[in-house]
């Protein structure tokens, strides 16, 4: 896609690892436009719908408790194949096959514990930010050097 949007959210560990900043500066130096972000203690109703795909998985009631065990800061990031490139830039769900570079390959030593998340198709991006977000909370806003990163 174009000038896509997706949903990327430093999870509990992340955030209690003071890994917050590097990972906005990854998004950054990129090249994506920060659109929305707030850091916020998520309820179980909210990861219960996040994750409402996962709730038949062995794993799922553990997930929750650990999503739900600290503060996460959620961000919507824009721009060019942006829901592609996070997924790339976040590496491997299972943090022991994620490759050196990527947040998860870099920060993280098992699934259960893999710091970070993001939307995994334009369609899942969708809801998502409209599960996190209200309408007002993001900005839609221009890039001074947007004929930097954009032909
Ligand atoms: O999108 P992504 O986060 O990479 O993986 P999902 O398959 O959507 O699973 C969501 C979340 O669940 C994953 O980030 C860790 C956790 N999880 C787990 O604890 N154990 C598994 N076997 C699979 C997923
Ligand atoms: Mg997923």
């Amino acid at each position: 896609g174009v000038q896509e949007r997706t949903l990327v959210a430093l999870k509990p560990d992340g955030v209690q690892r003071r890994l917050v900043g590097d990972v906005i500066k990854r998004f950054e130096q990129r090249g994506f436009k920060l659109v929305g972000m707030k850091l916020l203690q998520a309820s179980e109703v909210i990861l219960a719908e996040h994750y409402h795909d996962l709730r038949r998985k062995p794993f799922y009631s553990s997930l929750i408790r650990y999503m739900a065990s600290g503060p996460v800061v959620v961000m919507v990031w824009e721009g060019h194949n942006v829901v592609r490139s996070s997924r790339l830039m976040v590496g491997d769900t299972d943090s022991a096959q994620a490759k050196p570079g990527t947040v998860r390959g870099d920060f993280s030593v098992h699934i259960s514990r893999n710091v970070i998340h993001a939307s995994d198709s334009v369609e899942v991006a969708e809801r998502e930010i409209g599960l996190w977000f209200h309408v007002s909370e993001l900005v839609s806003w221009d890039n001074a050097d947007q004929s930097n990163l954009y032909q």
